[in-house]
């Protein structure tokens, strides 16, 4: 009888465990290395760059797409310089112009009087990422005002062969952009669409590619076009019941993430360099300053989210030099600020009441190592300079690998007379903390909340 016993305990004891263990929301492989991206480019380009546009009604004449001098290695070159590691291309925005001659429709440059209907810019763009070493990736409108199969069952085929041509042409295709905007088609009709298929096409064409849509399923959107994720920001969300366009999860929930939420799916910031995502000369003087973005880098990556910041080129076919110059400088101040981590040469340690143990592998270079915190009343982290150093920005990394857990921490930088604290919530990917310049002899990192042991992968100063 109490051989049974025993053996039902364990057996439930082991069930409970593998549940708990399950439960756990983990990213992928794919998304892993998405999140290592942190910053990439949003190239929107089409007719509405020749209109004038931001939405086009998908009427306009396909001849007026004609950039003069369209050159996608200089795309690359400015992204290169920029420290950028992809570009996402609106292949089809919403106005149904397809920037490949697609078999699946009549409203693409290959109708379009540049080179003679013989471009395919999918084409250029993929190859110059390839010899650029820059990852490629798609938007793709589901919404399109030209189709006139759109508002009817066969346009879900039509989307689906479009993604085929996509994938089996102009692949590997990293990241897939599915815009949750649906308006009416030609006929005045809204498409019903078969997300689920759409999903499996590309599960099945590329299982490697993350997709974004405001409700993953790789990848969520942020909830603004301002390219500022929540203070706090879970990388798991809640999606069931909810679909991307108009039954999204609210703005500010989309922006936080749910703390419980049940599936990996972490937010990208998606901005604009311009006020208008598509190029328009009156806006060559609003490009946004260097400082300017470097503000949405703290607001994005620095939230351990992603920042997908868009450089629209101009009817050349080129990033117009405003924006080049933009990005050079905020190139410059990431690099000033985060020149030499000075953590690397301090002494680390885990601190446990009176007893302190070695912490080296937080300041190893190394994201796939890491030092856990079990008992965050009585743990801490403890930074050493051994000569007194100058210090403005504390960067976290959390051992994502295994989930997400950190709600609340702060920081303490300690010179000889002088204590200041820093209090921050989610960490996730990476968390920046950044303060006017101060001495520093001392640095402790105190844990306020966690779901789980905490994993600290990184802590950089600088
Ligand atoms: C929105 C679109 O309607 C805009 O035109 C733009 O493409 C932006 C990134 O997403 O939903």
């Amino acid at each position: 009888m109490n051989m049974i016993r025993n053996f039902i305990t364990i057996y439930l004891l082991v069930s409970s465990f593998q549940l708990l263990h399950a439960q756990v929301p983990k990213p992928t492989i794919q998304q892993l290395q998405w999140h290592d991206m942190e910053f990439y480019l949003f190239a929107h380009f089409g007719p509405n760059t020749f209109t004038d546009k931001e939405w086009g009604e998908g009427t306009e004449k396909e001849e007026l797409f004609n950039p003069t001098n369209l050159d996608c290695r200089q795309w690359c070159r400015v992204a290169k310089a920029a420290g950028a590691k992809g570009i996402i291309i609106t292949a089809k925005h919403h106005d149904g112009f397809c920037l490949w001659p697609s078999k699946f429709s009549t409203h693409t440059v290959r109708e379009s009087s540049w080179k003679n209907g013989n471009g395919d810019v999918l084409k250029e763009l993929s190859a110059a990422c390839r010899e650029y070493g820059l990852k490629f990736g798609i938007y793709i409108s589901p919404w399109d005002r030209n189709h006139p199969d759109y508002g009817t069952p066969q346009y879900n085929e039509v989307f689906i062969n479009m993604m085929k041509e996509l994938f089996t042409n102009y692949g590997p295709i990293w990241e897939l952009w599915w815009d949750g905007a649906n308006g009416e088609g030609p006929n005045g009709k809204k498409q019903v669409y078969d997300w689920y298929r759409f999903k499996q096409t590309v599960k099945k064409l590329s299982p490697n590619t993350v997709i974004f849509s405001d409700v993953g399923p790789h990848i969520r959107w942020v909830g603004n076009e301002r390219g500022i994720a929540g203070e706090t920001n879970w990388n798991t969300l809640d999606t069931a019941g909810f679909t991307a366009g108009a039954g999204a999860p609210p703005n500010d929930t989309l922006s936080r993430g749910n703390v419980n939420g049940q599936g990996w799916i972490p937010a990208e910031c998606d901005v604009s360099i311009r006020p208008g995502w598509f190029y328009h000369k009156e806006e060559d003087a609003k490009v946004k300053t260097p400082k300017q973005l470097f503000e949405l880098y703290l607001k994005s990556v620095g939230r351990g989210a992603t920042l997908l910041l868009n450089v629209p080129p101009d009817r050349r076919g080129l990033i117009h030099e405003n924006d080049a110059t933009a990005l050079t400088g905020f190139k410059n101040l990431r690099d000033n600020i985060f020149k030499t981590n000075l953590s690397e040469k301090a002494e680390v340690s885990i601190v446990s009441g009176k007893k302190k143990k070695a912490a080296v592998l937080i300041n190893d270079k190394n994201s796939n190592t890491f030092i856990e915190i079990t008992d965050l009343k009585n743990e801490s982290i403890h930074i050493h300079f051994k000569q007194p150093a100058t210090i403005s920005t504390i960067v976290l990394k959390e051992f994502i690998k295994d989930g997400q857990s950190v709600g609340k921490f702060y920081v303490q930088v300690r010179s000889k007379d002088k204590l200041e604290s820093f209090e921050a919530t989610t960490i996730g990917h990476k968390r920046i903390i950044i303060f006017s310049a101060r001495p520093a002899e001392d640095i402790d990192i105190y844990f306020l909340e966690s779901k789980r042991s905490t994993k600290i992968s990184e802590v950089e100063v600088y």
